[in-house]
């Protein structure tokens, strides 16, 4: 019934006491427990499924265990995902916004290593209808290479109405987060922490969980993507409203706008015990902006970026492109030491674009006697807020496990990004000179399982077909109109050997020859370069992309074929021809608006 009564404000603009709509937005407040004192700590690993004695993993350690050979404990953890519209207003600030099972962010997915997670995902989104599709950020789906959700590449869109269960390896381990990736959907909220449970590297004692840090915008994500591929270069870059940090911030109401907004949402809130040592979960799950991440008087040691564990190291701050992870350790302050803020700041222009850059948060020592935190930024962090628009130096980030890629790859592909017009005036990333544009009625997965992986009417599928080559090595440069811009970039099915980041053009130079940073994103910097490798060990349809939403909705996107002999070889069960019949018959009566590449 409130519902209705605020859908009438904000569709007929009545100007209601200030009374009833803070009644209102507040019942609007995201239903999920992240950010409250009441967010639960998290285990080491799940026990309630029967399970061998010891740990769920068997005898791999973080030590001994390549852990590109993950176990298979047979346990399925079960997720029933209901996407859908509602407003709601996690800042203040109400909005339309499209959610899983009402939560925002998400549920959080948790299982074990070597578990099968089994999701259930329904589309209920209506007024207007969209199809959806969740993909499972990180994970390899070196078993079920057509469950890694992305519309157009490896299936098709689930139709309004329809259900499709994702099944799938929880085959890494660490933090890592569900979105979305239809078109820029997850921006309006469609997303959600996955914690994965496995050995450890260092020990420790509390693990805080997900924090979650996610630009904001009070627009819906259609209308900013419009003017995102638009003729119209003032609307090409959205600055975000506000910045969250697990779903929570507060906003400067404006009084001048009728929109239902309060100005005290309230900040998250997380709890220490004094001389602890905590385990935070770091997830940029936003749609733009570059974050940066400090606690207060704090130390951080990071021990993981994105799936891969890392020998530790000492910082104040930690800089996380969209879609990246970083693991922290944070030993508790002892005695009584009152409140500190947790500070999350988008990087400042030209980095990233905001007019509320600042999340902050409390800790609290002590949750019922509490004092207002008192504390101050470090200088690193404001400096690295201002200054620094890249990753930490590849030189600190050492895989723990050890592993040395092929040195003299058979393939090597220089990729250009640029960013141009197209013949009608729209604004678009290019990749080699060819934008991306995705057909949801034709995965290249499919296709390629069929035996076809040729499409000449198609030349912004942009799909790069390796062979059989056993290990590839892709050098992006940055070089083109609006260099000035870092992306951070994104491979599926792999962690990427990332061999050098700079600026200006690669001299060949590898850092840590012998065991260079993995991961699943990385910033390639402004006016600079990254190389990657890839060890053809997946057969599979694999997007490599800059994760910033606005940008893969402009194209900048490439498809990686791998292995195409080997994907005709998979056993795709008939559930994605299904999908796909289920999404033909959809669109043979409904024209589905795609404003932008698809992704
Ligand atoms: C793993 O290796 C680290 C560093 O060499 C060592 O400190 C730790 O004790 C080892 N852990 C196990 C379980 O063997
Ligand atoms: C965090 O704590 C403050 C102070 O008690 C409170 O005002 C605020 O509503 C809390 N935030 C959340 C998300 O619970
Ligand atoms: C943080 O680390 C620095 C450098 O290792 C050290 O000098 C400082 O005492 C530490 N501060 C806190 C609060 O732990
Ligand atoms: C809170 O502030 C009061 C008044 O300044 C002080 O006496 C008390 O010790 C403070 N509590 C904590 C936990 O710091
Ligand atoms: C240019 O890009 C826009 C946005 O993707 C698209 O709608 C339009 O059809 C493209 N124009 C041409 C000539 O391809
Ligand atoms: C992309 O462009 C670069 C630089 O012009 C070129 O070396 C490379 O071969 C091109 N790649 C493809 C697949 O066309
Ligand atoms: C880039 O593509 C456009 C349109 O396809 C073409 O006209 C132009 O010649 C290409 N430029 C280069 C440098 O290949
Ligand atoms: C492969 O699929 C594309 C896209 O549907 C189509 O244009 C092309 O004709 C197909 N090729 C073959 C050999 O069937
Ligand atoms: C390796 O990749 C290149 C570039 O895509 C391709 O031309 C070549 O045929 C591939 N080699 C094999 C053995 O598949
Ligand atoms: C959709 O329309 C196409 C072209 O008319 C037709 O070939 C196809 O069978 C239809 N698909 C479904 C599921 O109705
Ligand atoms: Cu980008």
């Amino acid at each position: 019934m409130k519902l209705i009564v605020l859908s009438s404000l904000l569709t007929g603009g009545l100007v209601a006491a200030q009374g009833l709509l803070s009644t209102l937005v507040g019942e609007l407040q995201t239903d999920s427990p992240l950010g409250t004192i009441s967010a639960p700590t998290l285990p080491g690993f799940l026990t309630n499924n029967p399970l061998p004695q010891g740990f769920p993993w068997g005898t791999k350690t973080a030590n001994n265990t390549n852990y590109y050979d993950p176990p298979n404990t047979g346990v399925i953890r079960s997720y029933d995902f209901t996407i859908s519209r509602a407003t709601k207003a996690p800042d203040g600030y109400a909005r339309s916004v499209m959610l899983v099972n009402g939560q925002f962010p998400g549920p959080t997915i948790e299982a074990n290593w070597g578990d099968t997670i089994q999701v259930t995902v329904t589309n209920a989104i209506s007024s207007p209808e969209e199809g959806t599709t969740l993909h499972w950020h990180g994970l390899l789906q070196k078993t079920s290479q057509w469950m890694d959700g992305v519309p157009g590449v490896q299936q098709c869109p689930i139709p309004p109405g329809k259900s499709f269960t994702y099944t799938f390896l929880a085959d890494l381990y660490g933090t890592s987060w569900y979105h979305s990736h239809y078109s820029a959907q997850y921006a309006d909220g469609v997303l959600g922490a996955m914690v994965i449970h496995g050995p450890n590297t260092v020990p420790y004692d509390i693990d805080i969980g997900p924090v979650m840090l996610s630009d904001w915008y009070h627009e819906e994500y259609f209308q900013l993507v419009e003017g995102v591929v638009g003729t119209n270069i003032a609307d090409v870059a959205p600055t975000s409203d506000n910045n969250l940090i697990n779903g929570h911030n507060n906003f400067a109401c404006d009084p001048t706008d009728s929109t239902p907004c309060v100005s005290d949402a309230g900040i998250a809130n997380f709890t220490f015990t004094p001389g602890k040592v905590h385990r935070l979960r770091l997830i940029n799950a936003g749609a733009e902006g570059m974050q940066k991440f400090s606690i207060d008087g704090h130390n951080l040691t990071v021990i993981a970026n994105d799936f891969v564990p890392i020998i530790p190291y000492d910082t104040q701050v930690v800089t996380l492109g969209i879609g990246q992870r970083t693991d922290v350790l944070v030993k508790g302050k002892t005695g009584n030491p009152g409140t500190y803020t947790m500070r999350a700041s988008i990087a400042s222009a030209p980095c990233s674009g905001s007019k509320n850059p600042d999340a902050t948060a409390n800790i609290f020592y002590n949750t019922k006697t509490e004092n207002a935190s008192t504390s101050t930024a470090w200088p690193a962090f404001l400096d690295s807020v201002a200054n620094q628009c890249a990753n930490d130096d590849l030189t600190k980030t050492v895989p723990w496990y050890p592993i040395t890629p092929d040195l003299n790859p058979p393939v090597t592909e220089t990729i250009e990004i640029d960013y141009q017009q197209n013949a009608t005036g729209h604004y678009l990333w290019t990749m080699n000179n060819s934008t991306f544009r995705s057909d949801y009625n034709e995965p290249i997965l499919l296709l390629s399982k069929m035996g076809n992986n040729s499409y000449p009417d198609s030349p912004e599928w942009n799909v790069y077909n390796f062979g059989s080559n056993s290990s590839i090595r892709i050098v992006i440069n940055n070089h083109g109109a609006l260099a000035t811009l870092a992306h951070p970039m994104h491979l599926h099915g792999h962690n990427m050997f990332v061999l050098d980041v700079g600026t200006g053009t690669w001299d060949g130079t590898i850092v840590n020859e012998d065991n260079p940073q993995r991961r699943d994103v990385q910033i390639l910097p402004a006016n600079g370069y990254m190389v990657l490798q890839l060890t053809a060990d997946n057969p599979g349809a694999w997007p490599l992309h800059c994760h910033i939403a606005w940008h893969v909705s402009a194209g900048l996107y490439v498809t990686v074929l791998e292995r195409p002999a080997d994907i005709a070889n998979l056993n795709i069960p008939y559930i994605m021809a299904q999908t796909c019949r289920d999404w033909s018959a959809y669109t043979n009566s409904t024209v589905v608006d795609q404003i932008d590449s698809g992704l």
